[in-house]
């Protein structure tokens, strides 16, 4: 199996621990993804889909109280409290083990303990790192095929003596004597703890999404992130695409946005625009390092979407509907009578019937959501038609721009660029959003979310927008990405969305593209550089100028309000704000006033 003496001692120290009824070590073949899934059927946990219209497919409803991360129940616990800084909860990482020792203590009982070698990117990439989870989920264990490279060339790759992320995980509901399971094991008690200084992660009492799938955001941003403060790169929460225009020009772009505003759907665009091409090389996490050549490449560490399924659909993002018509996972959407699935946004008109997530009959006439808002997919990357070719590329793909983005009713702009690096830190580090169903919470609030990596960064917010702008040094200014800002969610006076967004965010895209073109196409307005009248292409496009205007517009009001609440959510940061985040709010502050 494997000779690596940490891997060995620590699957020991585990099963000592969590005492599961036996230790099965996973190959991630087809055949062993079939065995896992069919066994989940007898559970009563997995359904099998229609397998005329998906092949391979399962559907699984979660608990109700189990949908979505907790974030007031993740802990970043390194040895010193600033380390974690205000952003994260922190306790002592000895009373944390404490503590997770006695719920880990018996917690497989009467389970299989499995153990699920995975590589973060593509095995034998120089940016990619390798985990291990140990888990008593074998929902876990068909999700971790999907989302990661699984099985023993993982293992093969990991000699004796090298290092791996320890990723551990239990859903905490041991069986009695008679093995007696539910469908959906959980716990209410749960607890989503990383260490980083150890690159460990234990997890408790949850089987859902970025709580359980602990490649994902536990390691690939909590973890990883701590490891390229230290090693000198950078692991956010980005989507990455390659744009071709119709020149045949092809450049890769990074964007950064909170959870369920859109980063899959900008990942697999289907262009309203003739002639442009959106390939997608991954859409929600970006691993990236500087080349020989002095510029920025990034892989996607992941091998499948854990998409949201509601609002997806042939219209809103067809490329991501043919990406899980086989070998997919659902989770917590309806299911319809021929035993396929279906969510609210998916069809222009709603099935005469369904089964809810909550598996209760529901028809059109009830007013309430078949689908949960948080329900999700779970879909190999490769089945994706618009993947690029280059996404498997060990060494990455060169990254031309980098977007940040949240979802703003108001103020923000369409788009705006930076300019320049610090300035481009600065507006990652502005990035506010209205809250989605993507946490456990109040939905609609806005709140800060700089990077979009408020609930993932593993250290110090501080010191990561520090690494930020020391990050910028690295290289010379002509081969860093260049950085703007968008925001598809802005509302008129009517409250409806102005901008149409979806395919027709190609408009902005090509805006950007010819930006980095160097083309002369905008105008300044305080926050930044915002498009020229008339240099966003709109042909074919039913949109009046004055509402392309008001896209754009920013009264001094608003701007200085945003100065403000900056100031004051910097303050959060103490010395650990670097003064040239500080600067720029000055810089901006000056510019507004103008
Ligand atoms: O963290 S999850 O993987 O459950 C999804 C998300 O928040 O983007
Ligand atoms: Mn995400």
């Amino acid at each position: 199996m494997t000779k690596n003496k940490k891997l060995i001692q620590w699957v020991n120290d585990v099963a000592a621990l969590c005492e599961p009824e036996y230790i099965y070590w996973c190959s991630g073949t087809d055949e062993e993804f079939k065995e896992m899934a069919e066994l989940l059927v007898k559970k009563g946990a997995f359904i099998k889909l229609n397998k005329e219209k998906r092949p391979n497919s399962y559907y699984a409803v979660s608990d109700p109280t189990d949908v979505a991360r907790v974030e007031d129940k993740t802990f970043i616990c390194s040895e010193r409290e600033e380390d974690a800084g205000p952003t994260n909860n922190w306790v002592d990482p000895k009373d944390m083990k404490n503590t997770l020792n006695g719920l880990f203590k018996g917690s497989m009982h009467g389970r299989a303990m499995y153990v699920i070698p995975f590589s973060m990117g593509p095995i034998g990439s120089k940016i990619g790192q390798i985990g291990v989870e140990l888990t008593d989920s074998p929902y876990v264990v068909c999700n971790m095929k999907i989302m990661t490279r699984m099985g023993p060339e993982v293992l093969a790759q990991l000699g004796e003596d090298d290092d791996f992320v320890q990723c551990l995980h239990s859903v905490g509901h041991p069986l009695g004597d008679n093995h007696q399971d539910i469908a959906w094991p959980c716990n209410r008690t749960k607890y989503i703890v990383h260490f980083p200084e150890e690159r460990s992660i234990w997890s408790y009492g949850s089987g859902y999404g970025g709580n359980a799938l602990l490649g994902k955001k536990c390691f690939a941003l909590r973890i990883a992130s701590a490891m390229a403060r230290d090693e000198g790169w950078l692991a956010e929460h980005m989507l990455i695409v390659g744009i071709t225009s119709p020149e045949g020009v092809k450049k890769y772009i990074a964007a950064a946005f909170p959870s369920a505003c859109g980063k899959t759907n900008l990942a697999m665009l289907s262009s309203a625009l003739p002639g442009w091409k959106v390939e997608c090389v991954g859409d929600d996490i970006a691993w990236m390092k500087y080349g020989e050549d002095g510029r920025l490449y990034a892989i996607n560490p992941e091998n499948g979407f854990f998409g949201v399924a509601p609002g997806t659909s042939m219209k809103t993002n067809p490329n991501a509907m043919l990406s899980m018509t086989k070998n997919t996972i659902f989770t917590n959407v309806a299911m319809t009578d021929d035993r396929d699935v279906w969510w609210e946004g998916m069809t222009d008109e709603k099935p005469a019937h369904v089964l809810d997530w909550l598996r209760r009959d529901w028809n059109p006439s009830l007013h309430r959501a078949a689908a949960h808002p948080n329900a999700r997919f779970t879909a190999p990357a490769k089945q994706c038609p618009v993947i690029d070719p280059n996404w498997e590329d060990p060494a990455g793909v060169p990254i031309s721009a980098i977007l940040f983005g949240g979802r703003r009713g108001h103020v923000i702009p369409l788009v705006h660029q930076s300019l320049s690096w610090n300035h481009g830190v600065f507006i990652g580090s502005m990035i506010s959003s209205e809250t989605t169903a993507a946490a456990a919470g109040t939905l609609g609030q806005l709140r800060h979310d700089p990077f979009a990596m408020l609930p993932f960064c593993g250290y110090n917010m501080g010191d990561y927008f520090k690494h930020w702008i020391d990050f910028g040094k690295k290289t010379s200014a002509d081969k860093l990405p260049k950085v703007f800002y968008v925001n598809w969610f802005r509302k008129g006076e009517d409250g409806k969305f102005m901008w149409p967004g979806y395919g027709d965010n190609i408009r902005v895209i090509k805006w950007i593209f010819e930006r980095l073109d160097g083309k002369e196409n905008y105008v300044e307005n305080g926050l930044g550089l915002v498009p020229a009248a008339g240099s966003i292409d709109t042909t074919g496009l039913d949109i009046p100028q004055d509402t392309m205007q008001k896209l754009f517009t920013l009264s001094k009001e608003d701007g200085m309000l945003e100065v403000d609440e900056m100031r004051k959510y910097y303050a959060l940061f103490g010395d650990h704000l670097p003064e040239e985040l500080n600067d720029e709010l000055l810089a901006l502050e000056a510019r507004l006033a103008k």
